[in-house]
């Protein structure tokens, strides 16, 4: 893996100089058994020269689970809040049951504030970032970034989504409108069995959900944090 500095697309409007792994925002998905050896070999080719490292949640978690991954370099909300971080996913030894589709999806906070350089870029803002006052809150990193690019499925399908919650502050209410969670494994752990019919799901910062539905009718889901004021407060990806 490494590191390096992106103009990423924020919002419409405006273009925010992320801090990446792999170039995206979230990082590579990256998928292991119990039992693995995983080996990450990771290089910083940030061109500031600015400090970045990776930190696995799963290193010491036994039997399996969903686990976040982020830069944990000083300070990390600002690491975090500039785009470093993704999933980890440790099968059970025995692998998931299989299901017809699999998303990845992941929320997270942007403290923003004008570049007085450049009108059509965004910074970092260290103020809002201490206060917990994001500017916007988006799945999988960017304004659209799942409305531009939708997940499909057939109906009959069982589908998985693996989510998790990057923060760097705020708990997600995860939500989809139009359909009930048949199955959530909570917080992403993998060695109790899930919970079953459950409508909304709790993801505290750091941590992550796997979650399994059926497509029962055609139409259109929502993903949504349920926390529905935030949507006035700052644009929700919906
Ligand atoms: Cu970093």
């Amino acid at each position: 893996m490494d590191t390096q500095l992106i103009n990423i697309p924020l919002t419409r409007q405006h273009k925010y100089r992320a801090w990446l792994f792999n170039k995206g925002c979230p990082g590579p998905f990256i998928r292991a058994r119990v039992g693995d050896i995983l080996e990450v070999e990771f290089t910083n080719k940030d061109e500031d020269g600015v400090a970045h490292n990776i930190d696995l949640h799963c290193v010491t978690g036994p039997g399996g689970g969903l686990y976040i991954y982020h830069c944990a370099a000083a300070p990390i909300p600002m690491h975090i809040a500039n785009g470093m971080y993704g999933l980890v996913l440790v099968e059970p030894e025995e692998g998931l049951p299989p299901v017809d589709k699999e998303f990845y999806v992941m929320q997270s906070e942007f403290y923003t504030e004008p570049s007085l350089d450049d009108p059509k870029m965004l910074e970092y803002s260290y103020s809002d970032g201490l206060n917990e006052n994001p500017q916007y809150i988006f799945f999988n990193g960017r304004e659209g970034a799942i409305t531009d690019n939708p997940l499909m499925a057939e109906i009959d399908q069982t589908i998985r989504i693996y989510f998790g919650n990057a923060g760097a502050n705020l708990t997600s209410a995860f939500h989809i409108i139009g359909a009930i969670f048949d199955k959530v494994y909570r917080e992403g752990g993998l060695i109790s069995p899930p919970e079953r019919g459950i409508a909304t799901t709790t993801v505290p910062p750091g941590g992550a959900t796997v979650v399994e539905l059926k497509t029962v009718v055609p139409g259109t889901l929502t993903l949504v944090d349920h926390a529905t004021s935030l949507s006035l407060k700052v644009p929700l990806d919906i």
